[in-house]
């Protein structure tokens, strides 16, 4: 009878993870990302997505870089030992430098503008050369919000209005080389380091700052350990839906039909939730002590956007799609 139950029991598990069996095969998608579970893209991923699979299905997320390195994950995917990230041009661009593109300060405008690109035939050949050379499918593409500078020192101490008063501040930017180029695009000295590493780093001062959106800077608890937010929205920065193409083709039509609405449904949940946390954190993070400014923004953007057109990034960018790009935008 203990086996019974036993056996039984393991087989109502199975069932309420939504595994099922395709050939005799379970089809689990793990995804391995470097944000937290309560950051908004994962909550959309595990409320939307997860859900929205399970009949065929059983989504597995892995939060904090636990599971993969931040950055090592397009390879273990193409490698076939991951099915799913949440990954971002940057990192493509480590693979293709084209996508260098979509990493350029002050480009997109917004999130409808970065739905508008992922959407426009101009990102079908960017697309298909990740499927074609790395094995991995670019579902959908999430909106992580307005990069902000954000800083250990107060105001009073050092004030940053334009590039020029970044010049020698310890900024710590994502480890890849499209980051470190809009860390020194931005007037700032850049230092690689991975996102987990980011609050330790603060709170010792082995950094002086480090950029990200709002929402990140609530959700990882930076303003713990910083002062001050100078609003530059230097990048409107996005993340894709990366899946393995290998594992996508192994669905059926109906599954891979499936597949797509689910990653569109969550990416445009989690873009409704983290443009609404972005407009209400300013308020919460005054709360907190922390000083709040508008920069310069045209004198950010002037630098910015010259850095990268004098570039040795836009000699990758394919003729003309700068161009379409900001013809998308307002
Ligand atoms: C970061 O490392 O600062 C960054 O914001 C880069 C993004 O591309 C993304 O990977 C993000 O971290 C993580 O998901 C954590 O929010």
């Amino acid at each position: 009878l203990t086996r019974r139950t036993t056996l039984s029991a393991a087989l109502a598990a199975t069932l309420v993870g939504g595994m099922a069996f395709a050939d005799g095969h379970a089809i689990e998608l793990r995804m391995s990302m470097a944000g937290s579970e309560t950051d908004q893209r994962a909550v959309a991923m595990t409320e939307v997505f997860g859900p929205a699979v399970a009949d065929f299905a059983t989504y597995t997320p892995s939060y904090n870089a636990t599971l993969f390195a931040q950055g090592t994950e397009l390879e273990a995917i193409s490698r076939g030992n991951l099915e799913m990230s949440i990954t971002s041009a940057q990192e493509l661009a480590q693979f293709f430098p084209e996508f260098s593109i979509f990493t350029a300060g002050y480009v997109h405008q917004d999130a409808a503008h970065q739905v508008a690109v992922f959407n426009d035939p101009l990102f079908e050949p960017f697309h298909q050369t990740v499927i074609d050379e790395l094995g991995v499918r670019l579902l959908s593409v999430m909106y992580l919000g307005r990069r902000q500078v954000n800083l250990r020192q107060t105001r009073e101490e050092l004030e940053v209005m334009t590039p020029d008063d970044l010049a020698g501040v310890n900024l710590r930017m994502p480890g890849t080389d499209a980051w470190q180029f809009l860390g020194s695009a931005l007037g700032a000295a850049p230092t690689p380091m991975a996102f987990n590493e980011v609050y330790t780093a603060l709170s010792t001062g082995a950094v002086d700052g480090q950029d990200n959106p709002l929402p990140t800077v609530v959700d990882a608890r930076f303003y713990e350990v910083t002062n001050q937010i100078v609003l530059t929205s230097h990048l409107v920065d996005l993340n894709y839906i990366a899946i393995s193409e290998a594992v996508f083709q192994s669905l059926t039509p109906e599954q891979q039909a499936t597949v797509q609405e689910a990653a569109d449904a969550a990416a445009e949940a989690g873009r409704v939730r983290q443009l609404e946390l972005e407009g209400e954190l300013v308020a919460f993070l005054e709360g907190e002590g922390m000083e709040v400014y508008e920069p310069d923004v045209a004198a950010f953007r002037e630098a910015v956007q010259a850095a990268y057109l004098g570039s040795e990034f836009a000699e990758t960018w394919p003729e003309g799609v700068l161009d379409q790009i900001n013809a998308l935008g307002a």
